[in-house]
């Protein structure tokens, strides 16, 4: 079976490295091949290197070498380099970077500079990691430049910057106006992306960042089409449970574009091509929706078992409506 699913950093990688473990669990189900297009509108330039947050997030969970606490960068850190880099007084230091997580922003950056694609480069991350072994293959949205950035008004006036000096330095603490993808109206879906999308006998959507994270996957040409006329079951799982986000600035995001953050103002903005919407349960009875099908599940994924039960929650429901 071919599952494909959209993913941003944490909550996706999790999900999915759930999902992995569940899959192995089920005989039924072996030789399922997953393919996740990881959003690349965090990607930012820091001291020359090309730095890829939410790919690397899901390569290093997925090939078992995340930062477990943090969710992000790379287990077993040093800063040994941040430490050097701010004795020349470098900028900027608010972004942590790890000494090991170094080594990936050098070598994909060398490997871009040769004339590699981001697919190509992140094809070879994956690899190191084992990945391919485990069935997974990880697609950036798109090979082009593209970075989300933030439009916010402070004491310098009205500006745009980038999403990570919003979300990391300012901590979402400025209301965002609105987030503009730059570079998307030159982009292009990677190859494979629209096809993993077309070919998909089930298609999943992790509890990840409806505005920056899924919505800018979706903002690529093509995947929302895709999407839509996809013969596969689309489920999704909401990041929102009682109104919160589980961790992360996701309401400041969906404040931004005038969207309710709840389990059905998420779902309000999958409306055209979502088949089913896992909800925690106590939210189950508040979410009405016209088309999708709505199931209250336990939703925290507190550990790497509760993960694996979440994926094989959403999974089974999309087994159910294909
Ligand atoms: P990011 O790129 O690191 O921000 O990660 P994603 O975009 O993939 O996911 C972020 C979203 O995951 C946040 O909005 C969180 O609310 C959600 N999230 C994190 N942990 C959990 C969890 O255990 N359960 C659910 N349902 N959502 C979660
Ligand atoms: N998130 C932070 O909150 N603070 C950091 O200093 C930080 C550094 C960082 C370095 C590499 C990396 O791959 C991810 C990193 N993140 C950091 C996570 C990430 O940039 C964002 O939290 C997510 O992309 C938000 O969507
Ligand atoms: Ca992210």
């Amino acid at each position: 079976m071919r599952i494909t699913a959209l993913a941003g950093g944490v909550g996706g990688a999790r999900f999915l490295r759930g999902l992995r473990d569940h899959l192995d669990t089920r005989d039924d189900l072996a030789d399922t091949s997953l393919t996740v297009i990881g959003n690349t509108g965090d990607d930012i330039t820091l001291f020359g290197l090309r730095v890829c947050p939410d790919l690397d997030t899901l390569v290093y969970t997925l090939g078992d070498g995340v930062h477990e606490g943090q969710g992000w960068g790379r287990a077993d850190e040093s800063h040994r380099v941040q430490g050097e880099l701010a004795a020349y007084g470098a900028q900027p230091q608010w972004f942590a970077l790890g000494d090991l997580d170094f080594g990936t922003h050098i070598i994909r950056s060398q490997w871009l500079g040769l004339g590699l694609k981001l697919s190509d480069v992140t094809e070879r991350l994956a690899q190191r990691w084992g990945l391919p072994d485990r069935g997974v293959t990880v697609l950036p949205m798109t090979d082009d430049p593209v970075e989300t950035h933030v439009v916010i008004e402070d004491a310098e006036g009205q500006r745009a910057v980038h999403f990570q000096e919003w979300w990391v330095r300012m901590q979402a603490a400025v209301p965002a106006q609105r987030f503009i993808a730059v570079g998307m109206d030159q982009a292009t879906a990677a190859p494979g992306v629209l096809d993993a999308i077309r070919q998909a006998d089930v298609i999943l959507l992790p509890p990840s960042n409806p505005v920056v994270s899924i919505g800018i996957i979706l903002g690529v040409p093509g995947v929302r089409d895709a999407l839509r006329g996809s013969h596969a079951p689309v489920v999704g799982v909401s990041p929102i449970i009682g109104g919160m986000p589980v961790r992360g600035h996701a309401d400041a995001c969906l404040d931004a574009i005038g969207v309710e953050s709840t389990a059905a103002g998420v779902a309000s903005l999958y409306e055209d091509f979502l088949d089913g919407w896992l909800v925690s349960e106590d939210d189950e009875r508040g979410v009405r929706l016209s088309r999708a099908q709505v199931r209250g599940r336990p939703l925290l994924m507190s550990d790497r078992g509760a993960a694996a039960d979440l994926a094989g929650a959403a999974l089974d429901l999309a087994l159910e409506l294909r």
